[in-house]
């Protein structure tokens, strides 16, 4: 407990405290969808909007309005593959330019419609980025970010099959372009294309093993090569939408509502891949988050604020489609993650997992990882 206060206390010493409460208005986009402005943060407001950031300073769960942002993920590389993302998005926009610095998208697969397709309310229903830049912008978000100074690649995953391999080989190729940042170990969020079919399996299986453990340009082994470390959401149970017309999406957990897809199944058998699930700000279970044996770190989670793709200065926060789920929970992980590479870019994706459970915070007697200490007084950065 003593350790836990010192690096509490050192955390504040060198860290920029931003209120968490923030002041948003309402904009009707079209019959059944509102979305938001993000308007100002600040102590007087009485919404903790941006409470997935009060929760990374918080070792005991409690939400007190305020996040002590200390690291930022300088020099880290999240790869998210997705469903694209709005690049353009205010939450990206730096001096120079966009956070997301590149997108890798497969020329034969066709458009992604995800989650569209499974939502007519949504028309038109020609973006398939708003789960992807939602994603995106928990972990890299100027505002909403836990790692806002990384950079990010989207990483279009596309068809659930095949479509596997050739998006971590088109990561591969990607990491070794002499145009890419350079890293040791970069972090790969999936939180979308949850699934894997059986004839897939064992490729997908030795090729995430083979990535975490170190490729060459080529992707062969090579232990001193490129590291990756895999965040994958635990996956939901079946949600009602939240728009009236009683309807639900498919369920990803089994029968007791355990993790069954991979590979966050896979997340107690490979060292160097982590499974999440979503937590509320009452530090409980989001109720329809897949739990289980493989179930290993919960995070923020359920009604968290996201950027929205469909204009650059919206955001969602009604939840009139969803703004809860694992896939919300896994980029908040993926952002502590960055912020370990920024103290030490030379740590492997198995360290990093052992970082990420070593945390003092839990819920649900599970790890709940929060932004390490900042040693660096002076650096600031973002914007
Ligand atoms: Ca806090």
């Amino acid at each position: 407990m003593r350790c836990a206060l010192a690096a509490l206390l050192f955390l504040a010493a060198h860290a920029h405290a931003q209120s968490t409460k923030c002041l948003t208005s309402t904009v009707q986009v079209d019959e059944t969808t509102r979305e938001r402005h993000l308007i100002a943060c600040d102590a007087s407001f009485t919404e903790n909007v941006l409470w997935h950031l009060d929760r990374a300073d918080s070792i005991g769960g409690e939400l007190d309005g305020v996040y002590r942002r200390g690291l930022t993920g300088r020099g880290a590389v999240i790869y998210v593959a997705d469903t694209g993302v709005l690049q353009a998005h205010n939450e990206f926009q730096r001096g120079a330019g966009s956070s997301v610095i590149h997108g890798i998208h497969n020329p034969n697969i066709g458009f992604p419609t995800f989650p569209c397709g499974e939502n007519p309310a949504l028309t038109p229903c020609n973006v398939g980025v708003m789960h992807g830049t939602a994603v995106a912008s928990l972990a890299n978000g100027k505002a909403l970010g836990v790692a806002p100074d990384a950079k990010v690649i989207a990483v279009i995953a596309g068809d659930p099959s095949w479509e596997w391999i050739n998006s971590m080989n088109m990561i591969i190729k990607h990491a070794f372009d002499p145009s890419t940042p350079p890293f040791r170990t970069a972090i790969i969020n999936y939180s979308a294309y949850l699934n894997v079919r059986p004839e897939n399996r064992a490729a997908v299986d030795e090729r995430i093993r083979t990535m975490v453990n170190g490729v060459d340009a080529n992707g062969n082994p090579d232990p001193n090569g490129k590291r990756f470390f895999f965040v994958i959401a635990g996956g939901n149970a079946a949600t009602p939408y939240q728009d009236g017309s009683g309807r639900s999406t498919p369920t990803q957990c089994g029968a007791n509502g355990e993790i069954i897809h991979r590979p966050s199944v896979l997340a107690p058998e490979i060292d160097g891949l982590v499974s999440v699930g979503a937590i509320t700000k009452e530090n409980r279970f989001w109720e329809y988050t897949c739990r289980g044996a493989s179930l290993e770190l919960a995070a923020p989670g359920a009604d968290v604020f996201i950027a929205s793709h469909r204009a650059n200065d919206l955001y969602r926060l009604d939840p009139v489609f969803a703004n809860s789920g694992s896939s919300y929970a896994a980029p908040y992980v993926s952002g502590i993650a960055a912020l370990h590479l920024e103290l030490d870019p030379t740590l492997t994706p198995q360290q990093l997992e052992a970082k990420l459970k070593a945390s003092p915070s839990k819920a649900e007697g599970l790890p709940v990882p929060v932004a390490p200490a900042n040693p660096y007084p002076k650096r600031r950065s973002v914007r």
